[in-house]
């Protein structure tokens, strides 16, 4: 694997879940494969699972591992040929490629800003990083993906399932703050490339980008989508076409033990309680985010591996 920016960086994907499967079972196996080098991770944005997991994973192989809160250095400059004589004390050229000495491969968190679709979808921070550094670089996050989260949502599905296709629901659930599209993006991404009977349900207005989604299927009406539903990922997000407002708050579209019946619940956490899903489903034998939240070592094991393997 030359980087891990994208889903589609993962050359055979049932081959890569398998393996990050196995590693689970003997973990320090390639222990000597991430010997002297160093994995410099850089969060712009809060982070409590991708930074512990990453860094268990790097650690697994072997690696050293350096950490930046972003927030806690120099303001970076994205732009191009701007006179630098406001906040920004550094440019992203400069950054990258000082990095670049430091480090062998360089993973990155930056959600995006809500605010203007078109900036955000241009990915400065992720993209600037893979045109000006010289390693590999990680998607810890972007403003529009997050595949470490997928999959490791792959794995703990095929941890799970009790059948060869099994059906998966993706169900906005209300917030109170505006979320990013990245989880549930890349989650959809992964679940067209699965065996799987996939569903999105959401409220009308909620419609993620019509060039992600695709022909999947859109249910509005939450309890006809769950209907023998094996696995209900759930997730809040902002809109997409009116974009990062939130529509509406419609508490009836919180999980409950009612509505998921026999499924699984899955959600990638952090989650907050009695808004997006009720207790009696997170503290029931029905949720596997704690189980869900541990594939994330397993998913950042197998891609470091696969970079390291290629360096
Ligand atoms: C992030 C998101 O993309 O939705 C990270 C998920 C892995 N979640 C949040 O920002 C939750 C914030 C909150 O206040 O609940």
């Amino acid at each position: 694997m030359k980087k891990y920016t994208a889903i589609k960086d993962i050359e055979n994907l049932s081959e890569t879940i398998k393996q990050a499967i196995e590693l689970k079972e003997n973990p320090f196996q390639y222990e000597a494969l991430g010997k002297q080098k160093t994995l410099v991770m850089l969060f712009f944005n809060s982070s409590l699972r991708t930074r512990l997991s990453t860094e268990k994973a790097a650690k697994n192989l072997g690696m050293n591992v350096m950490t930046l809160n972003v927030g806690e250095t120099w303001d970076l400059e994205f732009e191009e040929g701007t006179i630098m004589n406001l906040k920004s004390a550094e440019h992203i050229k400069e950054a990258a490629q000082v990095i670049s000495q430091y480090a062998d491969i360089i993973a990155v968190r930056a959600f995006p800003s809500l605010i203007n679709r078109e900036q955000d979808e241009l990915e400065p921070i992720i993209t600037n990083f893979i045109k000006y550094a010289s390693v590999p670089i990680i998607n810890m996050e972007s403003a529009t993906a997050h595949p470490l989260q997928a999959l490791a949502d792959a794995i703990t599905i095929e941890e799970f399932k009790r059948s060869k296709t099994p059906k998966v629901v993706l169900s906005w659930a209300p917030h109170p703050k505006k979320l990013p599209h990245a989880v549930a993006n890349s989650f959809v991404e992964m679940m067209q490339k699965r065996d799987v009977d996939f569903v999105i349900t959401h409220p009308p207005g909620y419609e993620l980008d019509p060039r992600i989604t695709k022909n999947s299927i859109i249910i509005y009406n939450q309890e006809e989508a769950f209907q023998n539903a094996d696995f209900v990922y759930t997730k809040n997000w902002s809109s997409y076409s009116n974009y990062g407002e939130i529509l509406k708050t419609d508490a009836n579209w919180m999980i409950t033990k009612e509505k998921l019946g026999t499924a699984k619940f899955m959600h990638c956490l952090p989650v907050r309680r009695n808004v997006v899903v009720e207790d009696a489903v997170l503290d029931s034998e029905h949720s596997i985010v704690i189980k869900q939240a541990n594939n994330r070592t397993f998913a950042a094991q197998i891609v470091l591996k696969g970079i390291l393997e290629n360096l």
